[in-house]
């Protein structure tokens, strides 16, 4: 990988998550709808095995809603409760909260025999800028998380009371240690889960360019009048620059500010809603577990 993939932070982070989880009984996983394969983080199934777990297909407004349904469920297939959601509007709110409640419900349960009204306390996780805190902000119906568009905004744990008896933490975003697979290290790029000042923004565009032009061609085509579909993709951001005019003295083509167009365009949903993993691709050749890379480099 070109990228530094594992800041030091997270690692602290993930400690800070291992030591909360005693307080918890249910984990909400945020997963981004456009790549729900990318945006799980592996790691998660290790750490959380003794917990109920439920995900959370958040920003389903930008992603195929036929992709979206069989991502459901596929991962209700797995006896993992799913729904779609989209935090930046109330519609699935209910259902978001009944399905936290549900996860809960036989502990709840057992400790009303006992005489006790529980508190249910679940942990809000997932990888940087899949919409966790604008997902606690929702569910408490006030702004109480800090949200930004880009990754990396929350920095430490934050609890959030939704009622008497849900309590939400806000998490940092989590990536894991190794991420062997390019492409799903690409997806994790295009949607905004990785900081853009530290990979190429170009060969990023250039690359999403080329698979929006498989999915997609006709939307593409659409918003960026001079590609074709059979265009190879070195010739993808020029043909952005021809269409938008994106064009420098001595006729060159301003391909980084055309590249930093394409990945704004595709991540605020203009060009379509494309959900980049498609669930019946095969998943990668799972890899021989290493050791944590304790993510010294900031
Ligand atoms: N279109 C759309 N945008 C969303 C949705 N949910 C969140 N966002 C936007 O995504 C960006 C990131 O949201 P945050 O809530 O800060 O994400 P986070 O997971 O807490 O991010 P970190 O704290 O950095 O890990 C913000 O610009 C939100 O407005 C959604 O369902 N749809
Ligand atoms: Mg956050």
């Amino acid at each position: 990988m070109l990228i530094q993939w594992y800041p030091g932070h997270m690692a602290k982070a993930r400690r800070m998550l291992i030591e909360n989880l005693k307080l918890i009984d249910v984990v909400v996983e945020i997963v981004d709808a456009r790549a729900p394969r990318a945006t799980r983080n592996p790691d998660f199934d290790d750490l959380f095995s003794q917990k109920q777990r439920v995900i959370l297909l958040n920003k389903s407004d930008l992603a195929s809603p036929q992709e979206t349904k069989a991502w459901v469920e596929y991962y209700r297939r797995q006896g993992i409760a799913a729904i779609e959601f989209v935090a930046t509007n109330s519609a699935k709110k209910k259902a978001a909260v009944t399905l936290i409640e549900n996860a809960a419900s036989e502990k709840v349960k057992r400790m009303r025999e006992k005489g006790i009204n529980k508190v249910v306390r679940a942990m809000v996780v997932g990888i940087p800028n899949v919409g966790k805190s604008t997902f606690i902000n929702r569910i408490a119906g006030a702004t109480r998380a800090q949200v930004g568009d880009k990754p990396g905004v929350t920095k430490g744990k934050q609890w959030v009371k939704v009622s008497p008896y849900l309590e939400l933490m806000d998490t940092p975003g989590l990536l894991w240690p190794k991420l062997e697979d390019e492409g799903l290290a690409a997806h994790l790029a295009y949607i905004g889960s990785i900081k853009d000042d530290i990979m190429d923004v170009e060969r990023l565009a250039s690359g999403l360019l080329s698979e929006l032009n498989v999915i997609c061609p006709a939307e593409l085509a659409a918003r960026y009048k001079k590609i074709t579909p059979e265009m190879p993709r070195e010739e993808l951001l020029e043909a952005v620059c021809r269409s938008r005019g994106f064009i420098l003295s001595g006729n060159e083509a301003d391909t980084e500010r055309a590249a930093r167009i394409v990945l704004d365009e595709y991540r605020a949903g203009k060009i379509a809603r494309v959900t980049l993993d498609r669930v019946n691709e095969p998943m990668p050749e799972p890899n021989p577990k290493e050791e944590a890379n304790d993510g010294t480099a900031e």
